[in-house]
């Protein structure tokens, strides 16, 4: 909260809890983020990971925009000791997105500019309703991406490219997303929550072990050696065969019924 105004981030849960629906809820800013924000979205996410939660979809309020980046206004006076600290903060509050045990999906509509697009990109899947813009517009304003798109749109859509937008501060629309990896999918306007909440729902369907560990195993993808990555990837699969949901799933197959897994 912000002390006596009404709370910035909306957590809303579907399905019993499975399903956590994270919403910014700053339209009059575009959902951008300021230090109150990060804050509590920082609480929301550790909120879903004690309950529980399976899914986290992250959203914003509104229809002009997902978040059009980091709070320009806020970041404007800061010297270079207190922006260190702010981008470190951005950087810790993503990285607890891309830490969420199970899976996170972006549902964007609108504007994912700057440091919203970072936030995007912090998710394991992205999707984007047809009028989305993404871009990373911070050579705009003499500064550079700091809550890590640096680093996730190189891995997302390879150097050259990551180049050329950040370079730039190109945005790029729906197609062109979905055409370069960034995003998943572009959907018709007004249908990208739901959209997002039928995917979240058919990965909730799935062994929730099986799923923990292979995003595990996609994620170490782009950091080790072929030959260090098909070990891991036999490691964990190996790991799977501890779990209660191995031996769930193969015997529901066999035995020609519906899996009931319980994440054990
Ligand atoms: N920060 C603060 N306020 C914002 C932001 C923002 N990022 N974006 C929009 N707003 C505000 C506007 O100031 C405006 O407020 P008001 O009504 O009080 O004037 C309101 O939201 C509506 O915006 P517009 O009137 O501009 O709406 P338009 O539809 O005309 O334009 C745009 C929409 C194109 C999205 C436009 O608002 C825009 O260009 N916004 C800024 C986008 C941008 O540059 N984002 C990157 C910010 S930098 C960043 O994210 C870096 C992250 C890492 C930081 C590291 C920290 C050190």
């Amino acid at each position: 909260m912000t002390g006596t105004d009404r709370p910035l981030v909306r957590v809303d849960r579907h399905d019993d809890g499975v399903l956590g629906v994270v919403t910014i809820d700053r339209p009059e800013a575009l959902n951008a983020l300021n230090e109150a924000v990060l804050r509590e979205l920082s609480a929301a996410i550790r909120r879903l990971v004690r309950e529980g939660a399976r899914i986290l979809v992250i959203t914003g309020a509104g229809e002009k925009a997902f978040v059009a980046g980091a709070d320009i206004a806020a970041m404007k006076g800061l010297g270079r000791s207190r922006a260190a600290d702010f981008a470190r903060r951005g950087q810790r509050v993503l990285e607890q997105v891309a830490q969420f045990p199970g899976v996170s999906i972006a549902a964007v509509g609108g504007w994912a500019l700057g440091g919203g697009m970072e936030l995007a990109m912090a998710c394991d899947l992205i999707l984007c309703d047809e009028g989305a813009r993404f871009g990373q517009p911070e050579v705009n304003l003499g500064v550079i991406p700091g809550f890590g798109g640096t680093q996730r749109l190189v891995r997302l859509v390879g150097a050259q490219r990551a180049r050329e937008l950040i370079l730039s501060g190109r945005t790029v629309n729906a197609d062109e997303a979905v055409r370069i990896g960034l995003a998943l999918q572009a959907l018709p306007r007004g249908t990208v929550l739901e959209a997002a909440l039928q995917l979240g729902r058919t990965i909730a369907g799935k062994g929730p072990r099986a799923v923990q560990l292979a995003k595990r195993a996609i994620a170490l993808a782009g950091n080790l050696s072929i030959e260090l990555g098909l070990q891991e990837e036999a490691d964990l699969f190996a790991l799977c065969f501890d779990t209660q949901d191995q031996k769930e799933g193969m015997a529901a197959f066999l035995e020609k019924r519906p899996p009931r897994f319980t994440g054990r």
